[in-house]
């Protein structure tokens, strides 16, 4: 992000310091930029923050929308959609009603609606078990907070028993609804009798525990005011630190219909939905991903935003009701070639994607793929006036892209090029270690031997240091052990003996430690140990049918780029440490570890381990299919 902007409004200059130094916002920092009228220094400056993050991918899932009843026991005043029973409007779906809104080729549901008073516990779980038997290919996200401590409270069962019911009948991941704004004041005034914010930021908190990442809102645009909206944004960033569970933030432009919230009934203006979208992005420095729902925004503000911070469009959404109900303007459902063509147009990569963010698809070509960790930032932290679009994805997701023939080239883990180099040319590139690498660590409460039958829990990230760690405990201390893939966003490790992390979440639990592990293996210095060579992580290479001149053009970028984040490996590190609860100096000592160049010494090694990987009797246990591990 080395970026200059040159502002009208000297205030954000200041901001945009300590964005670059990775600081943290303060309340103050979020009003200065609500205040401003310099909108495009702002936006240049969540878009530089988005496109660290996200690279030039912009997300969207093919997905429905289920709105179960409008039935409901409360009665918040900006609410166009609830309604009593008996009520000429009001409506209750069947099962089977909302089995006949499906289509195979959707990818996520999503179920949320009114407090209804008769329904059973039973008939919420059927819904969902029933969905997930008839259309395996779907992932549930449902069921907003407010349901969930009205399931609570209705069927007399604690929060983490309402959780674990519904995780068992499908439901991987919980809609942010229902944050309205974290105010007393605007709470007491529009929506008494729902849960404050206390309770949504305890029940999103148990279900982050319980391995069930959530998305959150803010519902902007009414009676709130601009510290009102900071401060919502503040207490949604420190849980985040806490459980790493959120994945997204949307914010929700209020539809005033016939609400009568606001006399003049205007919608939000596109200066603030622009504004909100790009304050969120760049005080949310723990988020993965700030969603511009179009649904809300209209088609033509969503597009701006994708250039505002924003780097998802939610999705299709077919038969949405509670916008819609309070008067939105916007199309009831977009088609996918509608969206992939705003995304498009915004110069951005279109990238289809499950409930997790997973990417499935990407609608481009000439895309590059980035491992997400601070260790790949030297290569890429000067990879100006490129060509080539790139897409930040985890090692073992860009291995699965490359087989589908989505990527033109990328930062391969050394198994995925060792199994595709017949399509892929090698690069003189490399992610290498010297002796220890700190980031791909195994957190155990057994030794090595006593491993043997235990259970591992995997990181979903993994595609190399799965291998790594097979290969030590079979040849190095003849031990065989159980691994288990986790999902991304699962935070418990109690049902494992031992747990392999990787990247920056390793890098993060090897200064804080691991719930309860008292051991800490660092894979590198295992095989540095036993082979006295380095390890090969990853390696650069691109698509072998590509023309030479392509090839040429991304090696000369790839080697002016490195030489620049090598000069300046200080300046990477005090952008990144923070964010990893390191400081600059430990960053920095911990880029200093890697070596970046293919040379002799690493191509001997690339061969030791492929030896070792052809000589294992049983290659890895398939890993467990939680819905994560789709291609597509
Ligand atoms: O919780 C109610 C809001 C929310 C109005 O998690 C209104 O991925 C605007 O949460 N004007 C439901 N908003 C929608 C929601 C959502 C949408 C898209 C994606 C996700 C996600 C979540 O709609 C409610 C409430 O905050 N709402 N009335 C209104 N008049």
């Amino acid at each position: 992000m080395s970026r200059t902007i040159w502002f009208q409004d000297k205030n954000l200059e200041s901001i945009w310091g300590k964005i670059r130094s990775g600081e943290r916002l303060s309340l103050e920092d979020g009003l200065t930029m609500f205040a401003t009228t310099d909108v495009i220094s702002l936006g240049k400056m969540a878009h530089a923050v988005q496109q660290e993050r996200s690279g030039d991918a912009v997300y969207f899932v093919l997905n429905q929308k289920i709105e179960p009843t409008n039935i409901c026991v409360l009665a918040c005043k900006f609410c166009d959609f609830a309604t009593k029973a008996g009520h000429p409007d009001a409506y209750e779906m069947t099962i089977q009603s909302m089995l006949d809104k499906l289509t195979p080729e959707i990818h996520e549901v999503h179920i949320t609606g009114g407090l209804h008073p008769d329904w059973k516990w039973e008939y919420y779980l059927e819904m969902l078990r029933k969905i997930k038997r008839s259309f395996p290919n779907v992932d549930l996200k449902a069921f907003t907070a407010v349901e969930i401590d009205f399931f609570h409270k209705k069927f007399k069962l604690p929060i983490d028993e309402v959780l674990r019911q519904l995780k068992e009948a499908g439901l991987r991941t919980m809609p942010g609804g229902g944050a309205e704004v974290f105010s007393e004041r605007v709470r007491k005034r529009l929506f008494s009798s729902k849960i404050g914010a206390k309770a949504w930021l305890e029940i999103h908190r148990t279900a982050h525990q319980m391995g069930i990442p959530t998305n959150s809102t803010i519902l902007y645009g009414h009676i709130e005011t601009m510290q009102e909206r900071v401060e919502h944004l503040l207490r949604l960033r420190a849980l985040q630190d806490e459980t790493r569970g959120f994945l997204s933030f949307i914010p929700l432009a209020f539809q005033p219909g016939d609400t009568g919230i606001k006399p003049t009934n205007r919608f939000t203006s596109a200066i603030d939905d622009l504004k909100m979208i790009a304050v969120s992005r760049v005080m949310l420095d723990n988020f993965p991903h700030i969603k511009a729902y179009w649904v809300m925004l209209t088609e033509e503000v969503a597009s701006v935003a994708l250039n505002f911070g924003a780097d998802d469009l939610d999705g299709t959404v077919g038969g949405e009701k509670i916008a819609h109900d309070a008067g939105a303007i916007t199309p009831m459902q977009l088609t996918k070639e509608k969206i992939i063509k705003i995304i498009r147009d915004g110069g951005k990569i279109p990238v289809e994607r499950d409930v997790y963010y997973n990417p499935l698809k990407l609608h481009t070509p000439g895309v590059v793929g980035k491992i997400p960790y601070i260790n790949s930032v030297p290569f890429y932290h000067h990879f100006e006036r490129r060509q080539f679009k790139v897409l930040p994805v985890t090692p073992r997701r860009m291995g699965i892209l490359a087989q589908m023939g989505q990527l033109d080239a990328g930062l391969f883990s050394l198994v995925d090029f060792l199994s595709q180099r017949e399509s892929l040319t090698l690069l003189p590139y490399c992610i290498a270690t010297r002796d220890q690498v700190k980031s791909v660590l195994l957190f155990s409460n057994h030794g090595w031997r006593d491993l043997a039958g235990k259970r591992i829990g995997i990181t979903d990230d993994t595609a190399t240091s799965i291998r790594l760690l097979q290969v030590i405990l079979e040849k190095k201390y003849k031990a065989r052990a159980e691994f288990i893939r986790m999902h991304s966003g699962v935070n418990s490790y109690d049902d494992f003996d031992a747990v392999l992390l990787i990247g920056d979440d390793a890098l993060r639990h090897r200064k804080a430690g691991l719930q309860n592990f008292e051991l800490v293996y660092d894979l590198a210095t295992e095989w540095y140990d036993w082979q006295k060579l380095p390890f090969v992580f990853a390696v650069w290479a691109i698509r072998s049918s590509l023309p030479v001149e392509t090839l040429e053009e991304l090696s000369s970028l790839i080697q002016q780029s490195l030489k620049k984040g090598e000069l300046d490996l200080q300046g990477v590190s005090a952008m990144h440490a923070k964010r990893i609860g390191l400081t600059s100096q430990e960053a920095t000592e911990y880029l200093e570890g890697f070596n970046y160049h293919l040379g002799e010494r690493e191509r001997e090694a690339i061969d030791v381990f492929g030896g070792f990987l052809n000589s294992l009797e049983n290659p890895v246990q398939r890993p467990v299919d939680d819905g994560t591990l789709r291609q597509n």
